[in-house]
């Protein structure tokens, strides 16, 4: 535990802030926090409102309206609201949520800004709400919101703790919405999870279920920001086995707007997975950069040979390769590792600055410990190791202390 708490320093602050506080101490944190941001449409103060729907958005403006009708047939009778946490969608969805806001005050916006990443909205739709009970579900139509209401009454007995909506067993399905590849995958992921984790569930890459608030709130510091798996993370990250009821559903195929997930998701799912097995021992985070670290090697040893090939002098060959290593190293870890505080246009630049002057001295400290084992012990392999180490450690915690800092 304490290697991950000491090494990713840069994750509490985000998720403490949104515990409940009015919006006064809200815009106060807006202001203070330079590198990123957040608004607020305010929230639904009733008494006795027993559910939260919280639903990430990114680029989801034609599914919005759909959804919120939906919502008030399926939860009719119901004391409910429901939040879109959106990532400053371009196509403006948060717009076409505020306008239903004005009418409606069941209907809440949380606008991040500089910020990207499915997890990480979801848990700050969670803690961002004062209803006991919550619901998770896409924007997209492809989650069945009927099936809610009989959820919250599975959850309103108290002795459940989450309810997964799920479409591998009952008379659910994901044959509408996934193709052969993608269920496949799933099929695949849902193995890996159940034989590394020992989860139980039917379906724990499913992104529609409803939990109680207060199990949230305890799990938050330790719950990813990265990733689409919340609910993996959430059963995984539970220090006690937690009670799960299941109901099944169909999961419908996107009518409107683009998927989003993409090949980096399933990168981010191995993350998710070792972080786990590890017991929080080694974050996601850490697993990607390690990746990426990897996948340098590589490239560096590729174009060496490459270079070396051509003719080129050793001394030149190996800076030219090391130059294309830290280029490769920094556009992955942009794209990558820190995918949620993405650098873009110039500070994509003054960053890969950054990150190559970070190595650099990543590189000396590494040299110098090596040298220094060396002198004590002249084992050639455990030198070069301990100075691996003390390089790549070097070169994670200035990443994200410093180059892609919050
Ligand atoms: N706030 C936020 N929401 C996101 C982000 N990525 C995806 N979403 C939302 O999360 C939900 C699920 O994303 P989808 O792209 O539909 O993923 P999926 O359902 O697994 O994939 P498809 O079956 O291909 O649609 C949708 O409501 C998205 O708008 C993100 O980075 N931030
Ligand atoms: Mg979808």
């Amino acid at each position: 535990m304490f290697l991950r708490d000491f090494v990713d320093l840069t994750r509490p602050f985000m998720l403490e802030q949104f515990t409940p506080m009015n919006s006064s101490q809200l815009i106060a944190l807006d202001a203070r926090d330079g590198d990123s941001a957040v608004s607020f449409s305010p929230p639904a103060q009733r008494a006795g409102l027993e559910l939260s729907v919280v639903v990430p958005t990114f680029n989801e403006r034609e599914n919005v309206i759909p959804l919120v009708e939906r919502l008030r047939k399926a939860l009719a009778g119901i004391s409910w609201e429901v939040i879109f946490v959106d990532d400053d969608s371009t196509d403006r969805t948060v717009d076409v949520v505020r306008d239903l806001s004005i009418n409606d005050p069941r209907i809440r916006a949380i606008r991040r800004v500089h910020r990207r990443g499915l997890a990480g909205a979801c848990l700050e739709g969670i803690l961002s709400t004062s209803a006991p009970i919550v619901a998770v579900m896409d924007a997209d139509l492809q989650h069945d919101e009927t099936r809610l209401a009989t959820m919250l009454s599975m959850m309103r007995g108290g002795r459940t703790d989450l309810v997964v909506a799920t479409r591998y067993s009952g008379d659910g399905s994901s044959g509408q919405g996934f193709n052969r590849i993608r269920q496949a995958g799933s099929h695949m992921a849902i193995g890996m999870a159940k034989r590394l984790l020992k989860v139980e569930t039917s379906d724990p890459m499913s992104g529609f279920f409803m939990v109680r608030r207060t199990l949230i709130d305890e799990l938050a510091p330790k719950l990813s920001q990265q990733g689409f798996k919340i609910l993996l993370d959430i059963i995984a990250s539970s220090p006690m086995p937690l009670s799960i009821g299941e109901i099944s559903y169909v999961f419908r195929p996107r009518i409107h707007g683009e998927s989003k997930l993409d090949a980096s998701v399933v990168l981010e799912y191995l993350g998710l997975l070792v972080a786990k097995w590890s017991r929080d021992l080694i974050s996601p985070r850490m697993v990607l950069f390690g990746l990426v670290g990897l996948s340098g090697v590589v490239v560096h040893l590729s174009m060496l040979r490459l270079l070396l090939t051509a003719g080129l002098p050793f001394a030149a060959g190996q800076a030219v390769a090391m130059l294309f290593a830290v280029v490769s190293n920094y556009t992955l870890n942009n794209a990558l590792t820190y995918r949620d505080r993405r650098r873009r246009g110039l500070h994509f630049l003054t960053g890969m600055m950054m990150f190559a002057a970070l190595c650099s001295l990543g590189v000396l400290a590494g040299t110098g410990v090596s040298s220094l084992f060396y002198s004590q012990e002249p084992q050639w392999w455990l030198a070069g190791l301990a100075g691996a180490v003390i390089g790549a450690g070097w070169n994670y915690i200035t990443s994200s202390m410093i180059t892609w800092r919050r």
